[in-house]
């Protein structure tokens, strides 16, 4: 559960993958690995640090037991794989390539959006769900491409969940034979855990967060299976190192497929446009 929120999002079954086959000398930094002894040593000059989230919950609430924390965990989640599932199988009847877009707020989700759209637009069915806590702006500025969009605010809500999803289906024209694109709530930690029914996540990562991210938020880059690095034309101007960002990212998650582009001057987009209309043609099987 986030500890946050509460929603419920921590110690996922399956998010991790701590099964992978990276070396442990390698020391990238990933928590997920015991490192070396100098490691250790160094663990013991910050004995003022603090780790929370490492009980069986994942997280710790005043006053209440473990044991029913993890049941309302369990509970709420799979409630929400249940409507997820529901989801897939409707995906799959009409033959949508779905997409849940997952990322801190402003790495370009929607910019990114925009221009896809503008340019795909013509050549595939598209339509877009828009998950914010607050305002139509997102949904207003898709719509400007001539795309249908729904927005979804979630209050308080931190992440998008499956019944949303359900309740949005409904309410937009699903684009057959085409893609449905899902913009979660700008957030790099709850997302993580709830499955709309999506074929993929896509951790997106814009260059001016730095290049850590992925091993400070590990449950994201292990949850997605795809990550874009984005806001490319920025690099001249930054110190980001592109080189250890995926070397972190693919020690969270070594089978992440990796894109990097700009949404400003359009570098890498074509073959983010062949990977998604691939997708597509795929879905019609
Ligand atoms: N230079 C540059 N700026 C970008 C790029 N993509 C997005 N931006 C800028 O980044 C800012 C945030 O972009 P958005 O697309 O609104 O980000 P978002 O992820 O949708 O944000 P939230 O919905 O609030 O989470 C805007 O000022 C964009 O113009 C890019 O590829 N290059
Ligand atoms: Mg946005």
């Amino acid at each position: 559960m986030c500890t946050v929120c509460g929603c419920g999002t921590a110690k996922i079954e399956g998010s991790h993958k701590h099964d992978h086959s990276h070396s442990h000398d390698e020391g990238c930094g990933c928590s997920h690995h015991h490192h070396d002894h100098s490691h250790d040593h160094d663990h013991h000059h910050h004995n003022h640090d603090m780790h929370f989230g490492e009980n069986e919950a994942g997280v710790s609430v005043p006053g209440m037991e473990t044991k029913r924390l993890i049941s309302i965990e369990q509970d709420i989640l799979s409630k929400n794989d249940h409507i997820a599932a529901h989801n897939r199988v409707h995906f799959k009847e009409d033959g949508i390539f779905v997409l849940n877009l997952v990322s801190s707020p402003g790495s370009g989700k929607t910019t990114l959006l925009t221009r896809t759209l503008t340019d795909l637009k013509d050549q595939l069915p598209i339509a877009v769900i828009e998950g914010d806590q607050q305002t139509a702006n997102d949904a207003d500025r898709i719509r400007e491409t001539g795309v249908p969009a729904l927005q979804v605010n979630t209050g308080k809500g931190c992440h998008l969940d499956a019944d949303m999803v359900a309740q949005a289906r409904s309410r937009l024209d699903m684009p057959k034979q085409g893609v449905l694109f899902i913009e979660n709530v700008g957030n790099l930690v709850c997302p993580a855990g709830f499955d709309l029914g999506e074929a993929h996540k896509i951790a997106i990562l814009s260059v001016t967060e730095g290049e850590d991210k992925p091993i400070k938020y590990p449950d994201m880059f292990a949850a997605a299976d795809i990550m874009i690095l984005t806001k490319t034309d920025l690099l001249p101007y930054l110190d980001f190192d592109v080189a250890a960002c995926l070397e972190y990212a693919r020690c969270v998650n070594p089978d992440l497929k990796i894109f990097q582009l700009s949404s400003k001057n359009g570098d890498g987009l074509d073959q983010w446009y062949d990977w998604i209309k691939a997708g597509v043609d795929a879905a019609q099987s």
